[in-house]
């Protein structure tokens, strides 16, 4: 499978690499090291990375591409699957297209789909690809490449960061990738990000069966002058490794008025529920958007009777 999508870099002049709409580092990490290997090991070709940002910059920023850019073009779609969250829709006037991606759902669009939902982020297919290929992965790709893998995998703290994770970290540092700098630009944080998570730490309500979660109004964003991405994904886990929660729902009104979910589970899979509401994701890890707060309560209400027995679990 990897042949084939080098195979097609190698066949195409011009390389315009899309991820999912607010990006994360998985996305943009893939993305921007994927840039770089491409660029490293075939030369002369024209590789182009294109999306919106959020505050996760320090890998590198994106290009502005003209439309003719696409014409005759290949598009590689990293960490999403579906069309509509892919972000610069323009990869519809490339000639091809890829999609890469960990994610648990189908492709409406590839023509080429590399599905690996097994695996905890997308740059560990970019890295083993370039591993079993030997491909050369300069120490700025492994930085990008590393910083994808240490957030989707909650800094190797979620379940399911097993022994190909840590392979591949080991892979990754052997390849230069400066971990340093990649903790550096997580862990030094803004104030009013400080004071956000402390709002969290102090209002989430639980359900009857433990359920925690938040219910975000639009005010809140401006109080704490921070995006609805940091607010509803970036806040979410602020929930997370409390003894006796055993999920933790972070619902947030975006500036359209739509309502960002975002779903979270210790142990037993809840992505069926952000599918049954037009969503999904992983298993412990999931989202969907509703148009009001009264399908929040739905979510609620799904989430909580899923943990009905588990009480006594704790
Ligand atoms: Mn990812």
């Amino acid at each position: 499978m990897y042949r084939k999508i080098l195979d097609k870099i190698q066949a195409y002049d011009t390389i315009i690499i899309h991820r999912h709409i607010q990006p994360d580092l998985d996305a943009l990490g893939s993305q921007i090291g994927l840039k770089k290997i491409i660029e490293d090991n075939y030369p002369g070709k024209n590789v182009h990375v294109v999306g919106d940002m959020t505050v996760f910059d320090f890998l590198g920023d994106m290009d502005k591409i003209p439309d003719s850019a696409f014409e005759g073009a290949l598009a590689i779609v990293l960490d999403v699957a579906q069309a509509a969250r892919v972000s610069d829709e323009r990869f519809r006037l490339a000639q091809e297209t890829i999609v890469i991606d960990h994610h648990k759902n189908d492709t409406d669009f590839a023509d080429l789909f590399v599905s690996r939902s097994d695996y905890i982020a997308t740059t560990l297919i970019i890295a083993e690809m370039c591993s079993k290929h030997d491909l050369y992965v300069s120490a700025d790709a492994a930085t990008c490449l590393f910083a994808g893998l240490v957030t989707d995998s909650g800094r190797f703290l979620y379940p399911s960061t097993d022994a190909f994770a840590f392979r591949m970290a080991a892979y990754l540092c052997d390849q230069g990738a400066r971990v340093q700098e990649v903790y550096d630009s997580l862990y030094d944080e803004d104030l009013n990000l400080k004071r956000l998570k402390g709002y969290f730490i102090n209002h989430f309500k639980t359900t009857s069966n433990r359920v925690a979660y938040m219910k975000n109004a639009r005010d809140l964003k401006s109080r704490f002058r921070v995006s609805t991405f940091t607010v509803s994904r970036g806040m979410v886990n602020q929930m997370a490794g409390i003894k006796g929660i055993p999920a933790w729902a972070n619902f947030t009104e975006d500036d359209d008025g739509m309502i960002q979910c975002e779903l979270r589970s210790k142990s037993v899979p809840v992505v069926d529920i952000a599918k049954k509401y037009g969503g999904g994701g992983h298993d412990l890890a999931c989202g969907c958007t509703v148009d009001s707060w009264e399908m929040t309560d739905r979510i609620l209400a799904d989430l909580d009777a899923r943990f009905e027995r588990m009480e006594e679990d704790g």
